[in-house]
């Protein structure tokens, strides 16, 4: 193994252990409801917060070096990142990583020679695969970056700029593919508006269809199986983003007929933004069949926008791991789209920051499997919709022949309606605490 970071390999030595460089709760081998740890919880290092930013804010530049020995926007930058990257993660027993193009090559001025440098770097990516057997769970390519984005890449008034998108995405595919990516995130970093009175919104949806068609239809020519994935985001960069939240996203793929290919990939920083909670956004994909992948992160209640932190609250932890587990887990995996704060600006501390987000979804596994196998929070549900199947009036109003009129013939009849059984959320929220802290 090369020897970039002087780190030892990342052990797990149990919640009482001390040491910052070793994992408290994430032990891969450990069975959780019958399955391996590492099976529930495929976790991915993201390229471009751990390898490429250092720091930068709207205030200052960069704190942390991320040169790793070479100098910037070179083609030996790009290979010492993929070093570094795979010593990384084989340091802390990371199975995927995630990319999008520019993380992974310097942007050339012309398009030709970008597409030549991703060529040459997905070789020496592939070859690292094979030696490690590291795998890629998602490409994506980065439309927003670019100053021709400035409105969007699907969504750009500009039908030169949309030939641009095409070109990046039809790249971006078939570096996936060449890696053997289980999927390929969209995620519309501008695809919103800043003004609606500049903006034409159902022409630009129905462009970012049209892209997406066709992008589905390349992907599955040069056989790519796997999942299409929308990350909803509510706003930032711009003031309101088309895909605001799973719910919207799905809407979207419905009314386009994309939802066959598609699902969501949901992060949950991008969720609270939304006003939701991180659990919220995977309950809707869930119930629409379409949860497939996460960003693992967490934001701050006190601020409004998407700081990326790395996962820490384990509650939410807990709540996310529930749903995933009630799915019946992911077709993806959980993906650090998280930072490092920029105080904390050290090689450790990148480890440090991914110990902790492996550590705080290892512990929600394990809280959220003993929630389910106490079983009470689920009893309590099915008891509180129980009149619809064992009383007459719920049973017809289930029934493929209710009508309206039966139904209210009922509610006469009675002349007043006894109150609902008590939600006891106290109840179930102390149940949770005592689960957790037990
Ligand atoms: C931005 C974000 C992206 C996507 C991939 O908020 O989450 O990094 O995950 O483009
Ligand atoms: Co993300």
């Amino acid at each position: 193994m090369s020897k970039i970071f002087n780190i030892e390999k990342i052990k797990y030595e149990g919640p009482k252990s001390k040491n910052p460089l070793a994992f408290k709760y994430y032990d891969k081998d450990r069975v959780v409801m019958g399955k391996k740890m590492s099976e529930h919880l495929p976790f991915a290092m993201a390229w471009w917060h751990n390898l490429c930013a250092e720091g930068t804010d709207m205030f200052g530049r960069g704190v942390a070096n991320k040169s790793f020995g070479k100098e910037y926007a070179t083609m030996e930058h790009a290979k010492a990142k993929v070093d570094a990257g795979f010593e990384f993660m084989q340091k802390l027993g990371i199975e995927y990583f995630c990319f999008h193009d520019v993380d992974i090559v310097p942007e050339a001025d012309d398009i030709k020679e970008t597409n030549r440098r991703l060529d040459e770097i997905s070789d020496y990516i592939l070859e690292k695969m094979k030696e490690t057997g590291i795998k890629c769970l998602w490409g994506t390519a980065n439309m927003f970056s670019n100053p021709r984005f400035c409105n969007g890449a699907g969504s750009s008034n500009s039908a030169e700029v949309f030939a641009f998108a095409c070109a990046q995405v039809k790249k971006a595919l078939d570096i996936t593919v060449k890696l053997g990516g289980k999927g390929y995130v969209f995620w519309g970093g501008r695809e919103g508006y800043e003004t609606l009175l500049n903006t034409d919104v159902k022409f630009e949806q129905e462009n970012i269809a049209k892209l997406m068609k066709m992008a589905v239809k390349y992907g599955r020519s040069i056989g790519f199986t796997g999942d299409f994935y929308i990350e909803p985001k509510p706003k930032e960069p711009m003031k309101h983003q088309y895909d605001f939240d799973a719910a919207t996203a799905i809407g979207f793929l419905r009314a386009h007929d994309l939802d066959k290919d598609f699902k969501m990939n949901i992060e949950a920083n991008h969720a609270t933004l939304a006003g939701h909670t991180f659990e919220h956004d995977l309950r809707i994909s869930a119930i629409n069949g379409m949860l497939g992948s996460i960003d693992a992160n967490q934001g701050d209640y006190l601020l409004g926008w998407d700081t990326d932190e790395f996962p820490f609250d384990v509650y939410t932890a807990t709540m996310c791991m529930y749903e995933v587990l009630k799915a019946g887990g992911l077709t993806g995996g959980f993906n650090f789209d998280a930072k490092n704060r920029r105080p904390s600006y050290t090689d450790e501390d990148m480890f440090i920051g991914y110990i902790l987000g492996m550590d705080t979804f290892a512990l929600g596994l394990i809280k959220a499997a003993e929630l389910i196998e106490d079983g009470r929070i689920d009893e309590f549900k099915k008891e509180r919709y129980s009149s619809y199947f064992n009383t007459e009036i719920g049973k017809k109003i289930l029934s493929e022949d209710a009508t309206l009129q039966e139904i209210a013939a009922y509610a006469e009849a009675l002349g007043n309606a006894k109150l609902p059984g008590s939600g006891r959320q106290e109840m179930l929220e102390s149940i949770v605490n005592s689960v957790l802290f037990n």
